[in-house]
């Protein structure tokens, strides 16, 4: 079973850097099940969604506005999780949304700079304290398309956001204007490692030139105080039951043996 629970080094670098990594949130045998399940259910996923880069390449993804018994859910509500989430904002937090990211071999199309309080703004989150935590179901590399930052940028508060095709993007002279100044870090990641960054940090994902997938989990926080002014597409705040770190591997083995014995 992996374990982690928040350090003060951790949280230094996410207020500092609006990011930091952990190696080894999953363990081999979580990613492994965690794997397997993504395989056989995203392709056929009812809810599936599909967005497209600047350039018309194709990126999928399966999102969630609500907990489920299944091994996804698991992941967002585990300790190691959703608590380094609270312990981040020094508040309870509460579960907003959480997607399987897929990028095909060679295919998968590009997420342009944004930040995620981009959109969340509309939403009416008043204010930007909200994160995500990425992990990776499979190697995220350069070359398939990792997740890519800008160090420090949430500290430029909310860029002004335009539509790219499918997609919202930061507004690309602040964009340009911030790349000159701040520097931009590759967020490789080996399966089971995970990103955990700032609501206002600028990223980006560029194409899969690989000829292997890209996938990963992404769980999305808000914080209960900041709870949504207005009804929308993402849920507004109910408690979140966190669940212990054991129930990943409990309720993805039971999730793998139902869907074989199926
Ligand atoms: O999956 C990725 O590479 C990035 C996704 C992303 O930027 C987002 O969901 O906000």
């Amino acid at each position: 079973m992996g374990a982690y629970s928040l350090t003060p080094a951790d949280s230094e670098s996410f207020w500092r850097d609006g990011y930091f990594v952990v190696h080894g949130l999953l363990c081999e045998e979580e990613v492994e099940v965690l794997r397997g399940i993504t395989e056989v259910l995203l392709p056929n996923d009812p809810e599936r969604l599909e967005r497209h880069d600047a350039e018309g390449n194709l990126t999928l993804l399966s999102l969630r506005n609500e907990l489920r018994d299944d091994v996804f859910s698991a992941v967002v509500r585990s300790e190691r999780m959703a608590k380094t989430m609270s312990g981040l904002f020094g508040e309870e937090v509460y579960h907003y949304h959480h997607k399987v990211m897929v990028k095909e071999p060679l295919v998968g199309g590009a997420w342009e700079w944004h930040q995620d309080y981009g959109y969340w703004y509309q939403n009416g989150c008043l204010r930007p304290d909200m994160a995500s935590c990425m992990v990776a179901i499979t190697h995220s590399t350069r070359a398939n398309g990792c997740l890519e930052v800008v160090k420090g940028s949430h500290l430029l508060g909310r860029l002004d956001h335009v539509d790219v095709d499918d997609q919202v993007c930061a507004d690309p002279e602040r964009v340009k204007e911030t790349l000159k100044r701040l520097p931009v870090e590759d967020v490789e990641l080996a399966p089971g490692d995970a990103a955990f960054f700032h609501a206002n940090t600028l990223h980006r994902s560029l194409k899969n030139t690989s000829p292997d997938a890209r996938l990963t989990l992404i769980g999305c926080y808000n914080t209960k105080t900041n709870d949504p002014y207005k009804e929308h597409h993402h849920p507004g705040y109910s408690p979140l039951e966190v669940l212990p770190d054991g129930e990943v591997l409990v309720r993805g083995r039971q999730q793998l043996s139902e869907m074989r014995g199926a």
